[in-house]
């Protein structure tokens, strides 16, 4: 008999169980026979907390961690459950819920304070490679910070020069972050209602850094220990997210890039291409990567790829800067979230390119087992693993910076080993849509003829508007929730709007195209569609673009026929696979602005009810929005449905 035991195989994942789309399901195969361990491995042998997940877990002092879980079979009377210094489970959970919407504000607002700082950089002319491409949203936004679009000479009104313009604008915007004055600019473009509904309630947001560091004062061990309270903090700094740090990002994007408009691009990890240099940009802010697609465009570059033996540079993006590129650029998204690993796996990617944001730590793993160079440009984002390059990006010197990175990638193309499987499945989509396009497409405005959304919803051709928004969780099958929760929606008349990973998976599954509309939607809404020419299910941008659905939704309610609010509207919104704090900001903020939004997965609210409730139920009272969570997307889209069907009833136009 020999000592040695039978060596366990490794715990992993099910290819079909882990995610419905089938390049993934075989690149899941592909890592598995190579044994390099992915997410959905990790996720089957690593489970999560059962106290974290129930949000009653604090850690915000050295005499916790403190756990509080629900007894078995739940609470009967009092509940007396409290941590060393006798916080409840209320204000465990609060504070929790709280820090991951600072959380995730810091994350969006940071990345709209480095757009504002190279906008600036622009307007004072001195970072070269940026300037203003669309003067027209330059000229739409200037109110909002004060500044004057036209200048009086002898008596006549004249435009104002637009270079003094975008200086002035810059100069505001940038002082949006930490400006003494006492109220936030952008929140004016919000509908009059909700300001006041705001006001009254004390949680106007007065700028983006001050909401976020009061949120990590008041959630400090012995501050602030009133959920309801801590919740007002909690609103107040989603707001400065959504109505403020989200949508000047956006704005000064679609300033310096140009506002998307719609366009025919690829989707999937089969876009990457066998024979071409494959230059991957992940992360979320486009300042780099604007500039290089301009360089992987130019001819230098070209040639110079051609020299090593390359037809060509193929671009292709991971999670939101393959949005950013793709609204502006038609540059296809090689995949979502949880598809980051597997553009490595490939063998074919050349370089990966990384910013900031839902960037996992493995791809420097997974990138030691084959040639790709892994870079990191942001000073806020290194990777500590040794193989990983840090190339330091700096809008000064963009352009430089671009190209250092591109050489890389073509340098690179000739060390690729003989093992590659680049996935075919690749789809066609329409993505780049905004306020303006769907006012564009749909008859021209938002009210007044046959084409119009709101009379295609008052005339119940349109049953209602939802925003599926949101990240991928490995915790749940990859892109399912939202592709069978849009679906259902679009069968019931819904029409779709989506952003972020949501909107990936939207591309990927084929449902970003005018002709789904006569496949998935019910008969109203493929009438529409198929009368004007748009898929049923808009591609909005990157998650700051959420901003892009606060303002649509605003346009709605002021073209008239749908109610006062945004909590009027026929509309709900949804995130049903997210993962990253990011979420909680943004469906915070929705929930604020009056819209019902409904979450999947779970939330870690369970281990304190009352909590719950206060965000399930009374926040309705306060703001005509509230929280939901349905794990089924069947369940999902109709808890969806049934709150569009209610207003439409308020409304009076349920025929
Ligand atoms: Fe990240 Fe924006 Fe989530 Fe996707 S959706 S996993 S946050 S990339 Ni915003
Ligand atoms: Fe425990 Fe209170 Fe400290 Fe939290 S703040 S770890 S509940 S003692």
């Amino acid at each position: 008999a020999t000592k040695a035991k039978a060596v366990k195989a490794p715990k992993v994942a099910d290819p079909m169980e882990a995610t419905m789309e089938p390049a993934t399901q075989d690149m899941l195969r592909r890592a598995q026979k190579l044994g390099i361990d992915t997410v959905f491995d990790r996720a089957v042998t690593m489970k999560p907390c059962a106290i974290g997940m129930q949000g009653i877990c604090c850690k915000n002092c050295a005499m916790g961690p403190c756990r509080l879980p629900l007894p078995k079979g739940g609470i009967d009377g009092e509940d007396t459950r409290k941590g060393l210094c006798g916080a409840t489970a209320n204000t465990i959970c609060a504070r929790n819920f709280v820090r991951m919407i600072a959380g995730g504000a810091a994350a969006h607002s940071d990345h709209g304070r480095g757009v504002a700082e190279t906008f600036l950089s622009a307007a004072r002319k001195s970072a070269k490679d940026y300037s203003v491409k669309d003067p027209a949203r330059l000229i739409q936004i200037a109110p909002y910070f004060g500044v004057a679009t036209t200048v009086e000479e002898d008596g006549v009104t004249k435009d104002r020069d637009i270079d003094e313009i975008a200086l002035a604008v810059a100069e505001k915007a940038v002082r949006e972050w930490g400006k003494p004055e006492l109220t936030a600019s952008y929140i004016k473009r919000a509908p009059k209602p909700l300001q006041e509904k705001w006001e009254k309630e004390g949680v106007v947001p007065r700028n983006v850094d001050r909401e976020i560091v009061e949120c990590m004062h008041r959630t400090l061990m012995g501050v602030d220990q009133d959920y309801k309270n801590l919740m007002k903090q909690g609103v107040r700094a989603s707001l400065a997210d959504g109505w403020c740090g989200s949508m000047i990002g956006t704005d000064l994007q679609d300033v310096m890039f140009g506002s998307p408009s719609p366009l025919q691009a690829e989707a999937n990890l089969g876009v990457m291409k066998e024979d071409h240099v494959n230059l991957i940009v992940h992360g979320h802010e486009p300042l780099l990567s604007e500039i290089i697609i301009a360089v992987a465009q130019s001819q230098e570059m070209v040639d110079y790829a051609k020299s090593k033996g390359a037809k060509g540079i193929q671009l292709a993006g991971i999670c939101c800067t393959a949005n950013e590129m793709l609204q502006r650029h038609g540059v296809p998204p090689a995949g979502n979230f949880l598809q980051q690993e597997f553009a490595i796996i490939t063998g074919a990617c050349d370089a990966m390119v990384v910013d900031v944001q839902c960037i996992m730590q493995n791809l420097a793993n997974v990138a030691k087992c084959f040639h790709t160079k892994l870079i990191t440009t942001h000073p806020i984002a290194k990777i500590e693993q040794d193989n990983v390059i840090h190339i330091e990006f700096d809008e000064h010197y963009a352009m430089e910076d671009a190209k250092r990175i591109v050489k890389i990638a073509i340098d690179n193309f000739e060390n690729r080993g003989a093992d590659v499987m680049i996935p075919k499945q690749r789809s066609i989509q329409v993505a780049g849509f905004g306020v303006e396009s769907i006012q564009y497409h749909l008859g021209g405005s938002f009210r007044g003829s046959y084409y119009t959304l709101n009379d295609n919803i008052i005339n119940g051709r349109i049953r209602g508007v939802a925003g599926v928004v949101g990240c991928n969780n490995a915790r749940t099958k990859h892109n399912e929730e939202h592709i069978v929760l849009i679906k259902e929606l679009l069968k019931n008349d819904v029409l779709v709007l989506v952003t972020g990973c949501s909107a990936i998976a939207a591309g990927v599954h084929g449902l970003l195209t005018p002709e789904s509309a006569a496949v998935y939607c019910g008969p109203g809404l493929a009438e529409v569609c198929e009368t004007v020419g748009i898929p049923p299910v808009l591609h909005l941008g990157s998650c700051v673009d959420n901003s892009r659905i606060l303002l649509a939704a605003t346009e709605m309610v002021k073209a008239g026929g749908l109610g006062d609010d945004i909590c009027d509207l026929p509309a709900a919104g949804s995130a049903p696979e997210w993962m990253s704090e990011k979420a909680i900001a943004i469906g915070q903020y929705f929930v604020a602005s009056g819209v019902y939004t409904v979450f999947g997965y779970h939330m870690p609210l369970e281990g304190a009810p009352v909590f719950k409730d206060y965000l399930y139920k009374e926040m309705e009272e306060i703001y005509g929005g509230k929280w939901d969570c349905e794990p089924d997307p069947i369940k999902h889209a109709h808890k969806m449905i049934a709150h569009i069907d209610k207003k439409r009833k308020e409304l009076g136009i349920d025929k």
